[in-house]
């Protein structure tokens, strides 16, 4: 079908997360049959393994607000010279996680390629927060905000100082749960936001070819993060933070197919599978699904 490589990098990390399991993501998607059914679609597929992840339980929290910032750091480091080295050799990166601060290395590594890029961001929640903001002190609800220059500076330097993302070339679809200040920070960012509510009203179709739009104005390519608790509990039971009123199945394989039609699609995250939560691998198979949907994958 075509000649292009995807390159998988699993990144098994839970530190950025209150709760165990979702470091075991990129084992359940690979489980799942991943690179079999991308095989299937005409890629080609080399699986560069996982990065070296410490686990919690041999580590310690320094900072409350920012919990295992240095191991966190560390690992988006190693994940964003490997980032712009596929896309540097024309492959498009697929990297699996894991929880959402991971969305630091991937998005540094794409700025540091040198591409021009747009960013939807598929989640429940903003993933907007600082050590100013957060009531967690968990990193994965950071990655956006740091990767628009937002926080401590161990993260936000990665890949350089300058900011990651343009705003007007991001957009979240599905949001339904943000922190009071998270929320008025994004409103006072030129971020696009698509709630749950602009889903109901508007239709999932007409939502994504308004973000597809503005992630493509001057850009050469769009870099999807699909955190899957953007999904409802109800069809992916097995994620990090479960929340009530989510998109549904369909919803979610229309909103990868539309942007497969664009053509565009540079690179992918597929966060926050849990395993452990999880019934019978249901979440990790829908992640596989929705991630040959976004490459290509066609009923018909
Ligand atoms: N906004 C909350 C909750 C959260 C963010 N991302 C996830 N949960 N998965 C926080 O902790 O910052
Ligand atoms: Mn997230
Ligand atoms: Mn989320």
């Amino acid at each position: 079908m075509n000649g292009r490589v995807i390159r998988i990098i699993g990144v098994p990390i839970d530190l950025g997360a209150d709760r165990r399991g979702v470091d075991m993501g990129p084992s359940a998607m690979r489980y799942a049959g991943l690179n079999a059914e991308l095989l299937r679609l005409g890629w080609k597929v080399e699986d560069l393994g996982n990065l070296e992840v410490p686990i919690p339980e041999t580590r310690e929290i320094n900072n409350k607000l920012l919990k295992y910032l240095e191991e966190i750091a560390k690992v988006n480091e190693q994940l964003h010279l490997k980032v712009a080295e596929v896309i540097k050799e024309g492959g498009v990166p697929l990297i699996l996680g894991g929880d959402h601060s991971l969305g630091i290395g991937s998005l540094a590594g794409l700025a540091l390629s040198g591409r021009r890029f747009g960013l939807i961001w598929f989640d429940t929640h903003g993933d907007y927060n600082s050590s100013v903001t957060t009531n967690s002190g968990n990193i994965h609800g950071m990655p956006l905000a740091v990767a628009n220059g937002i926080g401590a500076k161990e993260l936000t330097s990665i890949g350089g100082e300058q900011k990651k993302i343009r705003e007007e070339n991001t957009v979240i679809i599905g949001a339904r749960d943000m922190d009071p200040e998270e929320r008025e920070m994004l409103r006072r960012s030129k971020i696009t936001v698509f709630t749950m509510n602009d889903i109901d009203q508007r239709g999932m179709k007409e939502v994504v070819h308004e973000a597809i739009r503005r992630a493509s104005l001057e850009t050469d390519g769009i870099h999807v993060s699909f955190d899957l608790d953007v999904i409802d509990p109800l069809e992916a039971p097995g994620v990090g933070t479960p929340v009530a009123g989510g998109i549904t199945y369909r919803e979610a394989h229309l909103a990868m197919e539309l942007i497969a039609e664009t053509g565009l699609l540079i690179s992918m995250d597929m966060v926050e599978v849990n395993p452990i939560l999880d019934y019978k691998n249901k979440t990790a198979e829908l992640a596989v699904g929705l991630i040959c949907s976004a490459f290509g994958k066609r009923i018909y």
